[in-house]
């Protein structure tokens, strides 16, 4: 009888990335997991998604999707050189928060065919022409900086610039030839069912008597009542690290403990990628293709995964994704690839959670 040992992986994406980490954070006999843009953090998640709407709302302005997706492309086309290379990517979407002004692109004009061909989920919205405007980049601009309460503090983090407003979808009204409010359906489901507890299939459809901070007590609420299912975020991975450490190390700094981490854990931000899939937006972007495998040799060979393997679909190049906390950043006019310390950087995505008085980590 040989006693071959018989290796256990996860490899999964959104859902199944969160689902993957609760199988870590429970501590699993999972040799190694890759998880990817997991849905963990529940609760903000769910509410985030409608935040774009009521940013709509209270500015009573609910744009045509074919404004955002303006905004977004000449966004990338601002950005696209911060990283060192002008190639459609915005490996840097860190220096894009930093140094790019939304406000430049007010004036400049859009055209759209009909929705399908921007965005498969929208609803039926027909052709659409027209000029950027103040009031669609003040939009951009709140849903940029993300939910914040009554009194001015933060409730969550937002996505990064270029990323598609997906959750500023306006519904398109074909008798008054109006836009109006589109709700991100499984979000608008959480808060009548998983937080007002209602039993029949129920889903908001109107934010009247919502304010900002609503949308925190809302957050509060889910992260209370479904901690030990849903939220995803047990800080305490020992049991399954299995050497009685917490991941956060509360003693060590912020660099210490991302080289501690760096032992058994890697985080790879993906430049210029979507949710789970390659970007159409941004079709020279590397996606990693062969990462199940990088965690076998991982795993098995101990071969250390520095940085991850991407494929750009369109040209079949590969390149190379750096790991957290370096970023990417290319020199001799785009020739060399780089993964630098950026502290500031670094900075851009660390956030005070303040309007709760809970931890937020
Ligand atoms: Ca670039």
């Amino acid at each position: 009888m040989s006693d071959t040992k018989l290796w256990s992986y996860y490899d999964g994406c959104s859902e199944g990335g969160r689902e993957g980490w609760s199988q870590v954070q429970l501590g699993s006999d999972l040799d190694g997991a890759v998880t990817g843009a997991p849905g963990m953090h529940f609760s903000f998640q769910q509410i985030q998604h409608l935040w774009s709407q009521f940013v709509e709302y209270q500015l009573n302005y609910y744009p045509p999707y074919c404004e955002l997706e303006k905004i977004v492309n000449l966004t990338t086309d601002a950005c696209d050189a911060l990283d060192g290379r002008i190639d459609g990517v915005v490996s840097r979407t860190d220096l894009c928060k930093l140094h790019f002004n939304l406000n430049s692109t007010i004036g400049e004009s859009y055209s759209c065919s009909k929705t399908a061909e921007i965005i498969d989920f929208m609803p039926y919205i027909p052709a659409q022409n027209g000029t950027v405007t103040k009031e669609g980049v003040a939009v951009a601009q709140e849903i940029l900086n993300g939910a914040h309460d009554n009194l001015g503090r933060r409730i969550y983090m937002s996505y990064q610039p270029t990323a598609q407003f997906q959750d500023a979808v306006t519904s398109y009204n074909e008798t008054t030839g109006e836009y109006g409010a589109y709700f991100v359906e499984q979000s608008a489901q959480w808060v009548e069912i998983g937080l007002n507890l209602l039993t029949n299939i129920s889903a908001l459809s109107s934010f009247e008597g919502v304010t900002r901070d609503t949308f925190r007590d809302w957050i509060a609420t889910g992260f209370q009542r479904h901690y030990d299912s849903l939220e995803t975020t047990w800080p305490d991975l020992s049991v399954w690290h299995d050497a009685g450490r917490k991941i956060m190390y509360p003693n060590l700094s912020y660099n210490q403990s991302i080289a501690e981490l760096d032992d058994w854990y890697r985080l790879f931000l993906i430049p210029g990628g979507a949710h789970c899939g390659a970007n159409s937006l941004q079709p020279i972007a590397p996606w990693p293709e062969t990462t199940f495998s990088t965690l076998i040799d991982w795993v098995e060979n101990g071969i250390e995964p520095k940085t991850l393997n991407g494929n750009i679909q369109s040209t079949g190049k590969q390149q190379q994704i750096c790991g957290w906390p370096l970023r990417p950043l290319f020199t001799n006019n785009g020739t060399d690839a780089e993964c630098v310390h950026d502290q500031k950087s670094i900075g851009t995505w660390k956030y005070d959670l303040d309007a709760f008085k809970m931890p937020t980590f």
